[in-house]
């Protein structure tokens, strides 16, 4: 019966590549995976989740006007009224960066691993007088692999950096992932806050149908000290449903550690409807105002140049055969066309280490944490107790956590924007 038989193979190789994940240490991208379940976009386009909603990130440098939905009985200071603009533009995030696989592709997949150089630039381009709001994004390490990011409105005054490592833990059948690195969002010459990532799972592997579940929290720290708590659930949870969030606001990390009422309550799903409540009505779940709504506003895709005009080192050029070769689910093909742009980049690396020049980052720094003058990044850090190290995002100064993840020679660097190199970058157009 030759019907079955093809389903036959594909379920034999799901089972087997599920007990590879069962039994894999390292690195993810060593990991041979049935065609059917590889994505042809690689992780440095990932960046670009950050801004698809580009309206809610510039409304984020609000220029006096106010939050909508305004309750009566609140008083609104400039600080806070922008903070909740920051925090609508990052509930508005999410969607695109953890669920938009499922809906481009029927599930999540497995990203191509980019490589080292490689860089994915784009931009959004809106009416007057709104400017351009610009998007790079550049694999800084291969090993383990790291995203850095950068996207900023000069109209505006609004910018956004980062950057990214996805670690993963397997423990049956279960693939949990930490985010290591954070995002600093700056808008005019003084606001400043400091965004933490959530850790996740990976649901729906044994039905070969994966998708992302979060499940940590993530973290808002502004620089006029007002600080936001978002707690992810998934379906087993709370109010049953998938990519549930609550999130609360304070005026201080401290009023949130002396269990003071939040000044305001957001629950809901960031994939679909939320609700904003204040401090005092909801517990009674009184006055109930809609936040955001995800499913109403669609993504809007950041225009890319044709990969004719792109250089070898930008991302959709570079992966082209690779990419096709997924699209076309053929297994030989895939291999083949990745062992060539896994050679050359050996080749790279050899001859990097023969003349002793080891590769140069392209628009990002890595910087002591100490010397790190670029950004509020210790500052805000500090306000909201956070680690200054390199652990987990969002991992508590002085916890056991934190001591769980700090290596002997731990030596706190991080990855910072420069924005005299994109100035003078000569190869890369937008
Ligand atoms: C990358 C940075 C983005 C947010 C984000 C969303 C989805 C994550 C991805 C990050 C890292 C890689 C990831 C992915 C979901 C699945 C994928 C963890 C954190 C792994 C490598 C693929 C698992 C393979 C199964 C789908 C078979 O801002």
């Amino acid at each position: 019966d030759t019907s079955s038989s093809s389903t036959d193979v594909a379920n034999f190789t799901w089972t087997k590549f599920i007990k590879n994940i069962a039994s894999f240490k390292g690195d993810l991208s060593s990991l041979t995976a049935p065609p059917f379940i590889l994505s042809p976009v690689s992780l440095t386009e990932f960046s670009q989740y950050w801004s698809e909603h580009p309206d809610l990130l510039l409304a984020a440098n609000n220029a006096g006007a106010q939050f909508e939905p305004k309750f009566d009985n609140v008083e609104y200071s400039d600080e806070l009224n922008q903070f909740l603009f920051v925090v609508k533009w990052f509930i508005s995030t999410l969607k695109s960066q953890y669920s938009s696989r499922n809906e481009s592709m029927g599930s999540e997949k497995k990203p191509l691993n980019p490589f080292l150089g490689e860089v994915f630039v784009g931009k959004w381009e809106h009416k007057e007088p709104q400017g351009t709001t610009v998007c790079l994004s550049e694999q800084v390490s291969h090993h383990p692999p790291i995203t850095a990011y950068s996207i900023f409105n000069d109209t505006n005054k609004i910018s956004l950096q980062g950057y990214n490592q996805a670690k993963p833990t397997f423990s049956s059948a279960m693939l949990s992932v930490k985010q290591f690195g954070h995002a600093l969002l700056k808008i005019g010459d003084f606001n400043e806050y400091l965004l933490t990532l959530p850790s996740l799972h990976i649901e729906g592997l044994i039905a070969a149908s994966p998708y992302v579940e979060l499940d940590g929290k993530s973290f808002i720290q502004g620089s006029f000290g007002h600080f936001a708590v978002i707690d992810f659930f998934g379906k087993g949870w709370m109010s049953g449903k998938k990519n549930s969030f609550k999130c609360k606001i304070y005026n201080s990390k401290s009023d949130y550690d002396c269990d003071e009422k939040p000044l305001f309550v957001i629950s809901g799903q960031w994939s679909g409807i939320s609700t904003i409540y204040t401090g005092d009505d909801e517990k009674k779940k009184k006055n109930p105002q809609e936040f955001y709504d995800a499913s109403r506003i669609p993504a809007e895709q950041l225009q890319v140049k044709p990969i004719e005009e792109q250089t070898e080192f930008e991302s959709r050029r570079a992966w082209k055969d690779v990419a096709a070769a997924i699209k076309e689910g053929d297994f030989n093909k895939i291999h083949q066309t990745k062992t060539v742009l896994e050679e050359a980049q050996r080749t790279l690396r050899k001859n990097e280490d023969e003349s002793g020049n080891s590769w140069e980052t392209r628009w990002f720094d890595l910087i002591p944490v100490d010397e790190d003058n670029r950004s509020s990044f210790m500052k805000l850090a500090t306000l909201a107790q956070l680690s200054l190290e390199d652990v987990p995002s969002g991992t508590i100064a002085g916890s056991k956590d934190e001591a769980k993840w700090l290596k002997d020679d731990a030596f706190a660097q991080h990855w910072r924007f420069n924005r005299q190199k994109w100035d003078d970058e000569k190869d890369i157009t937008l």
